[in-house]
């Protein structure tokens, strides 16, 4: 069955997405602190192409151009991050509100056009000036975050419909604390899951304090997730597929939907496991108006049993990541299953391919493929009851792809970052007739 918007409900939200450090280049205008992500840049050899995200897309001045973009695009939902160190540039201290004019203006335009607001506190750009003091690693840190969370709300909070704490805490923790190569570039797995313990318990905090605010704005957080397979029959690849599903998701859904972390997984981790103090958990449990899924591709665990890609048959992204529709479907239905969020939105799904530009056009077919296959994988798993209500593109537009650089497309729009120029591709043409067809 081909699926068409008129499948979806009414109210569906369909967007895209974006985030503060990937889009908005202008590093140190009108009073921005660095950011972590500004600091990481800089040291040799960790970002593949040897840039950084001063310019990027220009957006931070380019905004009223990218705002009419979404527009042209039929979307009626905007996935954005602040920049935290563009708001506070030390993270603790004076407001800046040259930044908070930016964001302000921006909201304006998109909620005169009619689209909904949907806003991350934090995408990874955590001031430097905080990560001097230890980062998501020192528990103060969460006392800070509730901070600049609860000032957000309390300026933007009647204005977008959804905030978001926390993009993807396992990356942070993960890649940033435990292998090193994201920000903040530490390599030590004790850190790590004390730094997501604190993400956690930040997320927690933030929410009790925001919702003392009144606010009718929906709360939650969004979480990179997807089905893990054992790489064969292997007992041991079993068991360790099983493991990896205990660290990358019932540590974090665990926690957060039942007030507790999974106990094979605490064993597991030893004298690594997380410290907690009495009723973190209880804090971390807050009831989430929805939770958000990015999901890219599905995963498999082995111990050594050699396991390619190439030998699913399926297609290869540019990152290396086999296209797997159905595993949406499951990854929806589990955790509809195991943990009943009461809203489950897709908040990142896309694909990095090599395109190309000409003569104006960008025949991404596997991306339009890509694109159009998930949203179907969504409407699989609504059939089947799962409370899904809303679909974010990843991404808006070309952009920094962290450790990747530039060479690493995911833009339903092309940029060429030579001259700044937006051109739709094929697949920004398809997600605008999809969302036109009722
Ligand atoms: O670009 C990232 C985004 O910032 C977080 N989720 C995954 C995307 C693709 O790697």
């Amino acid at each position: 069955m081909t699926v068409s918007r008129d499948h979806f409900p009414q109210d569906f939200k369909w967007g895209v997405a974006t985030s503060s450090f990937q889009i908005e280049g202008a590093h140190d205008s009108d009073g921005k602190g660095p950011s972590i992500w500004d600091t990481f840049c800089d040291i040799e050899g960790k970002i593949a192409d040897a840039s950084n995200g001063h310019v990027a897309c220009e957006h931070y001045t380019r905004w009223p151009e990218d705002v009419e973009l979404i527009t042209s695009l039929g979307v009626n939902a905007y996935r954005f991050s602040m920049s935290w160190p563009r708001v506070q540039p030390d993270g603790q201290g004076a407001w800046n509100e040259a930044g908070f004019a930016f964001y302000d203006q921006l909201i304006a335009a998109l909620e005169k056009r009619g689209i909904e607001l949907h806003l991350t506190l934090n995408h990874w750009d955590l001031p430097q000036s905080l990560q001097d003091q230890g980062g998501w690693d020192n528990r103060e840190i969460c006392a800070h975050f509730t901070r600049y969370a609860t000032e957000v709300a309390r300026r933007f909070g009647r204005r977008v419909h959804s905030i978001c704490t926390h993009n993807e805490p396992w990356v942070i923790a993960i890649l940033g604390y435990e292998q090193g190569i994201f920000a903040p570039g530490i390599q030590s797995r004790k850190q790590a899951m004390q730094a997501m313990h604190h993400l956690l318990l930040s997320h927690g905090m933030a929410l009790q304090a925001m919702r003392e605010l009144g606010l009718t704005t929906a709360m939650g957080i969004v979480l990179n997730l997807s089905p893990i397979y054992p790489a064969s029959d292997d007992p041991q690849d079993v068991a360790k597929a099983r493991l990896d599903d205990g660290l990358i998701l019932r540590l974090y859904m665990d926690a957060l939907y039942k007030g507790v972390y999974p106990q094979d997984v605490i064993e597991h981790l030893g004298a690594d496991a997380p410290q907690s103090q009495p009723g973190d958990l209880a804090t971390i449990a807050q009831n989430n108006d929805f939770l958000g899924v990015n999901y890219y591709t599905r995963n498999f665990s082995s111990c050594g049993n050699p396991w390619d890609v190439a030998s699913t048959g399926n297609t290869v992204t540019d990152m290396g990541w086999e296209v797997y529709p159905h595993g949406l479907t499951e990854l929806l239905c589990r955790l509809h299953h195991d943990y009943q969020p009461k809203r489950l939105w897709v908040t990142e799904n896309g694909a990095a391919f090599k395109d190309q530009l000409v003569n104006g056009v960008v025949d991404d077919a596997q991306r339009l493929a890509y694109i159009r296959d998930h949203i179907a994988a969504t409407h699989d798993a609504m059939v089947q009851g799962v409370p899904v209500g809303a679909y974010f593109a990843w991404s808006l537009m070309d952009n920094f792809e962290w450790a990747s650089g530039y060479a690493k497309r995911f833009g339903l729009v092309h940029v060429d970052f030579e001259t700044q120029q937006r051109t739709l591709k094929n697949s920004a043409l398809w997600y605008r007739n999809f969302l036109s067809r009722t």
